[in-house]
């Protein structure tokens, strides 16, 4: 449709896509350079639900880019946004300066985030997030006197981003054996993932409670004095989808309050409605001291993460003379004047289409066309939440993840962008998904099942 749009073929041209050559400088993120670059897989252009290659070819964005593009592509509002601001003012110093849309944002967060979580401070990323939110809880104990909580838990398997703290804390060990031996003192509660006896279960699975329980062991080995916090993802979604026990998520709020530790939810991912709420906190009626968010703040538009604070963390910090800096951290982008104006026409888009809860509405048919996989060759599990599809593959012998790369790649050939993970597909459509859409989805994952 757009093949002989001349912008098109220019756009093309200038992403080398007829000139593998070309492609050599770029070494690209998380991605298998050589196998890409041998054959690669580029993007043009993008709209609602949609991407397009350089050659015209329209893709299904089953993912929303990568967990972000909750309001679907090239939102009107958003757009105007950016332009809007970046021809007002580019850039302004976040540190002991400000701009007026970086207030605004903040007091506009805080009217959705659960009550209690009325702080926040941006950064750039969910890595950065984390990092950020790390410090926080060891420097809030070392406020109250408590400097020996320096210890971080994280968990198997978890992903918080790819700075030292987050694969410290993080659980994936791919991410974490080739970089030495990571921040001192940290540990890890078990996963929660269970196929033997959760497989192919609708929404959380009922068993694995007593997997928070896990902590206590962690108390018992390390005593409490000397953790300052726990974090994780309340739903794991890089780690191949990975939902929390009935139960779980509360009986881990417990333990951390019964010993003073700090709780973090990772929400990178489940922030701003891809669960059918606005938060995973509020899902699950959990309240974290910390939370992260990236991602779907802006829509995926301009980059931005943040933490969201108790006031207690935050008056913790808020002593010594007035005008020294009280929590010596921050990025030179911190609060970008792009960034807001994106997360505010975002959040407009959000509150107009009622997208930070549509994924309720829609998970219902999300998950019956999601369990209509079930029974066909190589699937072992089907599970979801929300707008969140995990579909787990017997991997073949020998070659973990080449199952659901192949199935990765055929998608992609039919038209549909999904994401893998080890060997399970995971999806996360936009928010804005038609049932149409998801037919087309899991429709293209069949065949592409029944052919291999
Ligand atoms: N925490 C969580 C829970 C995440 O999912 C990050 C932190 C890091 O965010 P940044 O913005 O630094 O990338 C993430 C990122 C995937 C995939 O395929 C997921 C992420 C990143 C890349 C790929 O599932 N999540």
């Amino acid at each position: 449709m757009h093949k002989d749009d001349p912008a098109t073929l220019a756009a093309a041209e200038a992403a080398g896509a007829t000139s593998p050559a070309r492609m050599e400088a770029f070494w690209m993120p998380f991605s298998a350079n050589r196998q890409f670059k041998q054959a690669p897989r580029l993007l043009a252009k993008a709209s609602g639900m949609h991407y397009w290659t350089p050659e015209g070819r329209q893709i299904l964005d089953g993912i929303a880019g990568l967990w972000c593009v909750n309001a679907g592509h090239a939102r009107p509002r958003i757009v105007e946004a950016i332009q809007q601001q970046a021809a007002e003012m580019d850039f302004a110093p976040p540190f002991n300066m400000a701009h007026p849309k970086a207030f605004e944002l903040a007091e506009r967060l805080v009217e959705i985030t659960p009550a209690g979580l009325n702080k926040v401070f941006f950064t750039n990323s969910g890595s950065e997030a984390v990092e950020t939110a790390l410090k926080m809880a060891i420097g809030y104990h070392r406020a109250r006197g408590e400097g020996a909580r320096t210890r971080l838990i994280g968990r198997e398997r978890g992903y918080h981003g790819v700075n030292f703290g987050g694969i410290t804390v993080g659980g994936i060990v791919g991410n974490r054996k080739g970089f030495g031996p990571l921040l001192p003192g940290a540990d890890h509660i078990r996963h929660t993932h269970d196929l033997g006896k959760n497989a192919y279960s609708r929404g959380v699975p009922e068993h694995g409670a007593e997997l928070a329980d896990d902590l206590e062991r962690l108390v018992a080995l390390h005593d409490a004095s000397t953790i300052a916090a726990v974090i994780v993802e309340p739903v794991a979604g890089s780690t191949g989808v990975l939902l929390p026990p009935k139960g779980y998520l509360k009986r881990l709020r417990e333990i951390c309050d019964k010993h003073g530790i700090l709780l973090i939810f990772d929400e990178v991912i489940t922030g701003f409605g891809r669960l059918g709420s606005p938060f995973a906190a509020g899902h699950f009626d959990v309240k974290p001291d910390l939370m992260t968010v990236a991602k779907g703040i802006t829509n995926g538009c301009v980059p931005m993460g943040a933490v969201f604070a108790t006031q207690a963390i935050h008056d913790a910090f808020m002593t010594g003379p007035e005008h020294l800096i009280e929590f010596p951290h921050g990025y030179t982008y911190s609060a970008h004047p792009l960034a807001c104006a994106a997360a505010l026409g975002t959040l407009d888009t959000y509150a107009e289409d009622g997208l930070l809860t549509r994924a309720a509405t829609m998970a219902p048919v999300f998950e019956n066309a999601l369990h209509s996989l079930k029974g066909l060759p190589h699937v072992i599990d089907v599970r979801n939440i929300g707008l969140v599809g995990g579909i787990e593959l017997n991997p073949v012998a020998g070659q973990p993840g080449k199952r659901a790369f192949d199935v990765f790649l055929a998608c992609w050939e039919r038209g549909v962008l999904i994401r893998t993970t080890g060997d399970t597909i995971a999806l996360s459509p936009p928010l804005i998904v038609e049932s149409g859409h998801i037919d087309q989805i899991v429709s293209t994952i069949a065949d592409v099942l029944k052919a291999g």
